[in-house]
């Protein structure tokens, strides 16, 4: 029999025992690190300093490099917006999580990887651009814009509904994650947060201020401005992307009737709609008289020049107009990173917070005389990805593996303890990020585009990457292969499937391919699939 002083103390210990148990809990509960994810849309590594000077400095992007990890070989599955979001939200590929391009919609049945981080106790949160039309599951918070959303006076999808807020959406966004982080969300909680930027996509409508510097600036032209697509096959030759050839007066900011009186046909009906109807025409009379200076300065400038001009001297004097407009937007998206980078330091929070940045995927600055992305080939493929985890990370690390935006779900469930689902399709980067590459054995990466026929007419394609070469299949109305000596052709200029020199590659590849497709679940059956969709939503 126990006494009665023993049972009181037998409680005393029992409470004291749960006491400590919930302490472990909470404790881990606040040491499990916060997410902070960070993404533009269109934002090329070729327009960070951490990898590449020429153009533009990103003092404060580069100071997750400089203070944690910098990828070079980041890349995506699928060049896309839409799909790759897809992509980062299931950690699957895009036949097998089913949005296969902007357009079709995304089965939101799914499992997405905030919804696990809210499971798991995380408090979570998505503010900017998503790009799907239903509203993300998963986040206790968010305020999104809708489809592409806008530049200036941007509107928000939100859980109370819709709402405009008056400004330029670059510095709203951050607005809107620094008061989340400082005032709304659950400090109890570890948090996940997605801060999503539209910026820098098309048509590039830099803030005022940025919008004056940089079109006061020249930039250097890329060694491909004037690539003719010889010594490849017909997909480089077809695709709309050319920047002479696709950008509108309205992209580069020249009023409508400014080409009207230089005597040219204004025939596009897109210029007047865009700036009667699109971003510019969102302007408040005294936002208008911001921007006014500048597009008449612009003007004043094309219909003195452009008269006289060379088609050699309109293709550089529109890469000037482009590249100016797009750095000018990269600028602001900096400015705001160090915001927020900032904010961490001085909440205190910085010491536990992972914080990742990254794009939707890359594109194309003029290389190939192109804009946009889509294609496999280098620019539009890798993306920057930057990611600082004091404590955890080395400080100032470099890592050349062929990691993918595949594997971000995994990688960030793994860094909070979280288990992760048996179909996802990537592997975890903690490893790398630690320094550790000894168990890393991925040697390819596999990639798959579909939107065609659709907007730039890049064909549907799929391929094999490796550090050292680049094995392509263009398919469904034409089928052609490439072959790109990633090492000794930096550039991808010269297609050498059928050089006999690389007879061996094409082989082992071809057998990697199959291997790859096999692993990942793809097949034709797939295509024909998408083939019929698109048949039936023409
Ligand atoms: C719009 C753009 C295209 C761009 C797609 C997809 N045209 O259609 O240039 O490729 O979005 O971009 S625009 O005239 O409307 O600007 S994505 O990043 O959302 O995939
Ligand atoms: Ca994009």
């Amino acid at each position: 029999m126990l006494k009665k002083h023993n049972i009181r103390n037998l409680i005393v210990f029992l409470i004291f025992i749960s006491c400590v148990k919930k302490e472990e809990t909470e404790k881990k509960a606040i040491e499990r690190p916060n997410i902070l994810f960070i993404m533009s849309d269109d934002h090329a590594y070729q327009a960070i300093s951490a990898y590449s000077d020429k153009l533009i400095k990103t003092p404060n992007i580069d100071r997750l490099s400089d203070e944690g990890i910098l990828f070079t070989n980041a890349c995506v599955a699928n060049s896309i917006c839409a799909p790759s979001r897809a992509t980062i939200l299931t950690g699957k590929h895009t036949h097998i999580n089913g949005k296969i391009d902007n357009r079709m919609p995304f089965d939101t049945t799914q499992v997405t990887f905030p919804q696990l981080f809210q499971n798991a106790g995380y408090t979570t949160a998505m503010y900017g651009k998503l790009h799907f039309g239903n509203k993300p599951k998963g986040v206790d918070d968010f305020m999104i814009l809708p489809g592409q959303g806008h530049y200036i006076n941007p509107e928000f999808i939100t859980p109370e509904g819709d709402t405009t807020i008056i400004g330029y959406v670059t510095d709203i966004i951050t607005d809107l994650t620094i008061n989340w982080l400082d005032k709304k969300r659950d400090k109890e909680k570890p948090f996940m947060m997605m801060y999503l930027h539209k910026a820098p996509h098309r048509a590039w409508w830099p803030n005022p201020e940025k919008f004056k510097e940089f079109s006061q600036q020249t930039f250097p032209e890329p060694a491909t401005l004037f690539d003719n697509y010889n010594n490849r096959g017909s997909a480089a030759k077809t695709a709309e992307l050319n920047i002479s050839d696709q950008l509108l007066s309205y992209d580069n900011k020249v009023y409508p009737q400014a080409i009207v009186d230089i005597g040219l046909k204004n025939d596009d009906p897109r210029n007047k709609k865009y700036f009667e109807t699109a971003d510019f025409s969102r302007l408040k009379a005294n936002q208008k008289a911001m921007y006014k200076p500048i597009l008449d300065s612009i003007a004043q400038d094309f219909k003195k020049r452009w008269p006289s001009m060379s088609d050699k001297e309109k293709m550089s004097w529109q890469y000037q107009r482009y590249i100016q407009d797009y750095l000018a937007c990269i600028s602001s998206i900096d400015d705001n990173v160090g915001r927020v980078l900032d904010y961490l330091d001085d909440s205190g929070l910085a010491e536990n917070t992972i914080v990742i940045y990254t794009s939707d995927q890359g594109f194309y600055l003029g290389e190939h005389g192109w804009f946009d992305k889509r294609f496999i080939y280098n620019e539009s493929f890798k993306i920057p990805l930057l990611i600082r985890w004091p404590n955890q990370i080395t400080a100032g690390i470099t890592n050349d593996e062929m990691v993918q935006n595949l594997d971000f779900a995994q990688t960030f469930l793994e860094a909070a303890q979280i288990e992760i689902p048996k179909d996802m399709q990537g592997e975890s980067l903690i490893s790398l990020l630690k320094g550790d590459t000894s168990q890393w054995d991925r040697e390819s990466v596999y990639y798959h585009y579909y939107e065609y026929p659709g907007p730039h007419m890049v064909k549907r394609h799929y391929g094999i990457v490796t550090k050292k070469f680049k094995l392509v299949h263009f398919y469904h109305d034409i089928d052609e292969w490439e072959l790109y000596d990633r090492k000794n052709d930096p550039q991808e200029m010269k297609n050498v499937y059928y050089n006999p020199a690389y007879a061996n590659a094409v082989t082992e590849l071809h057998k990697k391919l199959d291997e790859l497709r096999l692993k990942y679940k793809d097949s034709s059956e797939f295509d024909r699939k998408v083939t019929n969709l698109y048949d039936n939503n023409k």
